[in-house]
């Protein structure tokens, strides 16, 4: 007796829609789903491996708290009432920042994390919030922030339409893509080149995505914006801008062409180690291409410039008339969005509003450097972080020095982690809470529909119901914040009550709302869902871009429709959103921000250099994700593996024979890593996987203990930071290879 369910894939940000096979209790198949309006039936071997994934036997069922130094399963009521006895007196004593928030990636892959971490942590109300935004994208956080005014504008390619896409440091066909939601990534890009497009990768391997491409530049890892502003020095020299219909809209163009001015292609030749005459074709093609777009990834943000590096993407988009049209880089706009707004000046982007305590960094949109938690709770003094919630996240493996991370989580006064695994960040837990796997979860992307390069809106209820007692990860969050709050026995109904609420009382006061003038408590009433999360996303469908504005809009969005259209509901082609997107002081885009014109300064200073000291890059496999797939057969073995790649003349000139042991140093230490000898590397340049190292004791992951790899992470020691976005450097350090004799 089996039967089919759907499910949007939680397993990266392409969101393809799945029909699961279910048996009993039991998902046994996953294939995609046919009907899906955006992923048209795309899977991958990950989301294939869905069944096992979600049975996973190594994933915990019942909440675990520590008495006398030992984890042990307990009851829901008891787990909650201890994160109360533990938090509240802590607070009590030294106030809120002394309790830290981390934010881990599977929080923009839930609907739970989505809606409940900004409640926590506006119940708490510290300044120690940490996410892994800071060894990801918090570059283009700060370029969009101060470029649009909005840090969540981020123009994603329109990879569909566009003639021309200059990919840099991303490698799609592995990782499904990134801040480009886009199903069949890899589809998408040779049906480009069928249409006569053209493909250019930037990276210093030759990577899946890179064979693909017409061009492939293996640049020096760190240097693309000397490279990207060589692009735009060439453009401006040439005569070859044009912002079209954004001209009379954007401040600052003559600023960034003075600015830019040094970066010449010969200037900027030999420290990316890519000759002048390519870096002109490059813009030359750039601007010849009826649409364009420049896109850039991981491998130009978790970089020493990658701020700068953002901020070019965008203005090679703006300078050659490429931002905000068909077959450039647009802004999506998601269902559940803010709906647009008049056109005005808004408050523009702000940055370093306070700083972190032992080193002073800014804070970046209200959150501290994820490589400085560390630090922030072993250092002593007066305002120490003693306490640390961490919300699927395991920054023992994916943050920079995971050994001082681990031995400080050891030594903090409490720890909660929600988490289904026991692992190398959740064995310091004192409370451990482990939601439901995702059969067993409802799914909505909040998040990737911001980046999707189509707008559509889907919703799938969770295909299994929940197990006896079992709260699902919504609950387990409101009741977090209840606990929080001191009342870890109440009702969890109170927390999205009061959300909608506060809500609704101020769009029925909003004379650009919908619903102005309407009485709020009679609209809350009206709304549909089964929980408090479902209410909550039929009020922010109501309310957002494509909402039946409780009435407004006959056959507008609600969640009704949703549940009536069950494979989503296609919502059309990006359109173009400029001048509303727009949230700066000038109501315009501004190309030229001071922060950013000061740290090109930086970028100036390696100009004219040649490099030549080894440097480190990661990469990702098409069967893993970050740090907690390593734990399911079907995913791991094969070319899946943490091995040191080294370009065979570089093997030969550091003694390294394939398969043996090579022993790596870093700024934060040493490693010792089997050598696997491949050209797919440029010479001068190492690269090691993420998210290995799983030989610490006191987790239960059989698989991932088998075969536990190592940490990359812990080559470096925290120091190496993009300034203007407090970002982690992963990709380009300096590191030290030897044979291991
Ligand atoms: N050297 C190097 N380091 C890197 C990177 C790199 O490229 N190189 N990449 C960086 C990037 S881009 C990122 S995003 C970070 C990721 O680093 P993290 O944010 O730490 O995320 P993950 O490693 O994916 O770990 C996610 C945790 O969430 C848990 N989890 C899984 N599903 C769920 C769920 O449904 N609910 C809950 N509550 N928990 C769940 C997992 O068990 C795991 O403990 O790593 C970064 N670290
Ligand atoms: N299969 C799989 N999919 C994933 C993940 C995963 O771990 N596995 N993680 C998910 C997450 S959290 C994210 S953020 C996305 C990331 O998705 P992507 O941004 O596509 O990330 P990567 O696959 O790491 O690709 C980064 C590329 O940059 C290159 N690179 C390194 N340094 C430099 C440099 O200095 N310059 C240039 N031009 N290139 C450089 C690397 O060689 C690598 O090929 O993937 C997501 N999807
Ligand atoms: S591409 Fe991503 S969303 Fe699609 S099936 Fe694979 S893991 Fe899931
Ligand atoms: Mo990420």
């Amino acid at each position: 007796m089996s039967r089919t369910a759907l499910r949007i894939c939680p397993l990266c940000e392409a969101t393809c829609g799945l029909t699961l096979t279910i048996e009993g209790d039991r998902v046994t198949g996953a294939r995609g789903d046919g009907e899906d309006v955006f992923s048209a039936g795309f899977i991958c071997p990950k989301g294939a491996a869905f069944p096992e994934l979600d049975g996973d036997p190594d994933r915990l069922r019942h909440p675990m708290v520590r008495r006398n130094g030992e984890l042990r399963e307990c009851g829901w009521d008891e787990a909650f009432t201890a994160v109360a006895d533990g938090l509240r007196p802590l607070i009590g004593e030294h106030g809120p920042d002394a309790v830290a928030v981390v934010l881990g990636n599977p929080n923009v892959h839930t609907v739970a994390g989505a809606l409940y971490p900004p409640v926590l942590l506006r119940a708490l109300g510290t300044r120690n919030l940490y996410t892994a935004s800071t060894v990801d994208q918090m570059p283009k956080h700060v370029s969009s922030g101060l470029m649009f005014g909005d840090p969540f504008a981020i123009p994603v390619p329109d990879l569909d339409r566009t003639d021309h896409l200059l990919l840099i440091g991303a490698n799609p066909l592995d990782s499904n893509g990134s801040l480009c939601t886009a199903p069949d990534f890899p589809g998408r890009l040779k049906a480009l080149r069928r249409r006569g497009g053209r493909l250019t990768v930037v990276d210093p391997r030759r990577t899946r995505t890179a064979k693909l491409a017409d061009r492939h530049v293996a640049i020096r890892p760190g240097t693309d914006a000397l490279m990207l502003a060589a692009v735009a020095q060439v453009l401006f020299e040439e005569k070859l801008t044009d912002p079209g219909r954004l001209d009379g809209l954007v401040d600052g163009v003559p600023d960034v062409r003075s600015l830019l001015a040094e970066f010449t292609p010969e200037a900027v030749a030999g420290p990316c180690d890519v000759p002048a005459a390519e870096v002109r074709e490059i813009a030359r093609e750039l601007a010849a291409a009826p649409t364009a777009a420049v896109y850039g990834r991981v491998g130009s943000s978790t970089v020493e410039f990658g701020t700068l590096a953002g901020w070019l993407v965008d203005v090679l988009n703006t300078i050659t008339g490429n931002l905000d049209r068909p077959g450039g880089a647009m802004f999506p706009l998601a269902a559940t969005a803010r709906a647009p707004r008049a056109a005005r000046p808004g408050k523009g982007f702000v940055l370093g509003r306070w700083r972190s305590r032992v080193s002073g960094h800014p804070e970046i949109k209200g959150e501290f450097p994820l490589a400085a938690l560390a630090e922030e709770i072993d250092t002593p003094g007066e305002g120490r972080v003693r306490a640390v919630i961490s919300l699927a996240a395991n920054p023992v493996l994916s943050a920079p020095d995971g050994e001082r991370l681990d031995r400080a989580l050891a030594g903090a006064d409490f720890v909660v982690s929600v988490d289904p695994y026991l692992n190398e960040t959740s064995r310091h837990a004192d409370v451990l809470l482990p939601p439901p796997p995702p059969s067993r979860s409802p799914h909505h992307d909040f998040a990737f529909n911001n980046f999707a390069v189509r707008n559509q809106v889907r919703y799938t209820r969770a295909p299994l119901p929940p197990e006896a007692g079992r709260p699902d990860e919504s609950e387990i969050l409101a009741r977090l914040i209840l606990a929080v709050g001191g009342d870890p026995l109440g009702d969890p109904g109170t927390v999205d009550r009061t959300v909608v609420d506060v809500t609704l009382t101020a769009a029925v006061a909003d004379p650009e709302s919908p619903v102005h003038g309407r009485d709020a408590a009679a609209l809350a009433a009206d709304l549909a869902g089964r929980d408090g999360a479902e209410r909550r996303l039929d009020l922010m469908l109501r309310l957002g871009p494509y909402g039946d504005g409780f009435g407004a809009e006959p056959g507008g969005l609600a969640l009704e429709r949703l549940l009536a259209n069950p494979h989503g509901i296609d919502l059309g082609p990006l359109v173009p959103r400029i001048p509303k997107v727009l949230r700066t002081r000038s109501g315009r885009v501004e190309l030229c921000p001071e922060p950013v014109a000061a740290d090109v300064r930086r970028l100036r200073r390696a100009l004219g250099t040649r490099p030549d000291g080894l440097v480190l890059v990661g990469r990702r496999h098409l069967r893993s994700n970050n740090s907690w797939m390593h734990n399911l057969p079907a995913l791991t073995g094969g070319s899946n593996r943490c091995t040191l790649q080294v370009h065979p003349q570089d093997a030969d000139r550091l003694g390294l024979a394939d398969g043996a042991t090579a022993r790596v140093t870093g700024d934060g230490g040493e490693l010792q890593v089997a050598v696997e000898v491949t050209d797919a590397v440029r010479t001068g340049v190492v690269s090691l996987p993420h998210g290995w190292g799983h030989d610490r004791p006191g987790t239960r992951l059989t698989v991932a203990s088998a075969e536990p790899g190592v940490n990359v992470n812990q080559l470096l020691d925290g120091s190496r930071l993009d300034p203007l976005s407090g970002t982690a450097v992963l990709n380009g350090f300096p590191v030290r290879v030897a044979p291991l004799d």
